[in-house]
């Protein structure tokens, strides 16, 4: 699973990708710096994950994931090949979510592209570029599945109808997400064509450090021009947080955190945002080998969540032996959940839930 970071030029997206990734992308105050898509593996911060190590003491842990794609800036006419960010955009089409970086901090020594600060005319100008790249997949298939409807396909007929709404949402300036489709046309038509504004999107206000907690009138602009969208907004001083990640000792960056007046780094609370974006959930395993965060679908069933691990739990499964999280930090123990006989036995049809301590039996 990937969410991939988009916005106007310098408005800080290589500098929010450092803060979330090992991988340092180059970040300068240049438009246009990043010239290859970076794709970072970042860990997703649970404080579950660090209770439950506190119990089991194990010899390793592994912590959730997620994929981060930083790609270039985008500007007006990059659906049309305007910029470098074009080319990029198919690197965009292949994520899952959307992080929509925008620029509400003032620094005259950071050129803005467009003259001045506006992050609701920036962020218009990015969906503009990305609904004129969705209309052109709309059109391209359209003409495909135009010729096969004339001869009477029934299916390509239903498929023409769904991609005129999409063409016609598009070209009135919706986002593929806002168009009106039935659950049928969705899942059948729309979705294998991966629209970029169908995406689920987060969008990130990067603000200076003084507004890290409050926000700011940019940040109040932004919430009132997306509050239809039912979409995350972030305050985050992308900045401030990629000073912190360069400290080396964790006592200092709590401190510098505390300073500022947040108790955990935003970029945490962007991954976690993330990973719900993505619609993800975890459930772990407790052993003393390892313990371990495993990342599967809301809505997954025991016999999907073992498949994570190895397919042979998948087809082999017999049956899950499930702790939930509370009880298993309540008890304290794996043995002393069994003897307080919390843990359950669970068949085929369980859908697993959040925070989930499993184990599986199967057999091959
Ligand atoms: N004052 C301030 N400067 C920032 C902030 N975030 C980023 N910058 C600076 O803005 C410049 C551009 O940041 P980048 O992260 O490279 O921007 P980008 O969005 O990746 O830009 P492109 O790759 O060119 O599209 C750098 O000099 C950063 O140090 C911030 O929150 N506050
Ligand atoms: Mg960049």
């Amino acid at each position: 699973m990937k969410a991939g970071i988009v916005g106007l030029p310098n408005v800080g997206k290589s500098t929010l990708f450092n803060c979330l990734s090992n991988a340092k992308a180059q970040s300068a105050n240049f438009p246009f710096c990043t010239i290859e898509p970076n794709v970072g593996v970042v860990n997703v911060p649970d404080r579950r994950i660090e209770k439950l190590e506190s119990l089991v003491n194990p010899e390793r842990v592994v912590p959730a994931t997620v994929e981060i794609v930083d790609i270039a800036g985008l500007v007006k006419g990059a659906s049309k090949g305007e910029g470098l960010g074009n080319q990029f955009l198919g690197n965009i089409r292949e994520t899952d979510a959307i992080l929509h970086v925008l620029r509400c901090f003032e620094n005259d020594n950071i050129v803005h592209v467009d003259g001045n600060i506006n992050p609701v005319r920036d962020k218009e100008t990015i969906d503009m570029e990305l609904q004129l790249k969705d209309l052109e997949t709309a059109e391209k298939k359209l003409e495909k599945v135009k010729r096969a409807a004339k001869t009477g396909n029934k299916e390509a007929q239903k498929e023409e109808a769904a991609l005129l709404k999409v063409k016609n949402g598009l070209e009135a300036g919706k986002s593929v997400r806002a168009i009106e489709l039935s659950d049928e046309e969705r899942a059948e038509f729309i979705k294998p064509l991966q629209f970029i504004t169908d995406k689920p999107v987060m969008y990130v206000c990067n603000v200076n450090e003084s507004d890290a907690v409050t926000g700011n009138e940019y940040v109040d602009k932004v919430k009132e021009a997306v509050k239809d969208e039912n979409a995350e907004v972030l305050v985050l001083a992308v900045g401030t947080e990629a000073d912190i990640t360069e400290l080396e000792d964790y006592e200092e960056r709590q401190m510098f955190l505390q300073d500022i007046g947040l108790d955990e780094p935003g970029s945490a609370k962007l991954i976690r945002g993330a990973y719900k974006l993505l619609n993800l959930q975890t459930y772990f395993t407790a052993g003393v080998k390892e313990v371990r965060a495993w990342t599967i679908p809301i809505g997954a069933t025991a016999p999907q969540a073992a498949g994570v691990i190895h397919t042979d739990f998948e087809k082999g499964f017999i049956r899950a032996e499930v702790i939930a999280y509370d009880d298993y930090v309540s008890y304290g123990s794996e043995a002393k959940v069994k003897e307080a006989g919390k843990m359950r036995v669970e068949g085929k049809e369980y859908i697993v839930k959040d925070g989930d301590v499993m184990h599986f039996r199967f057999n091959v």
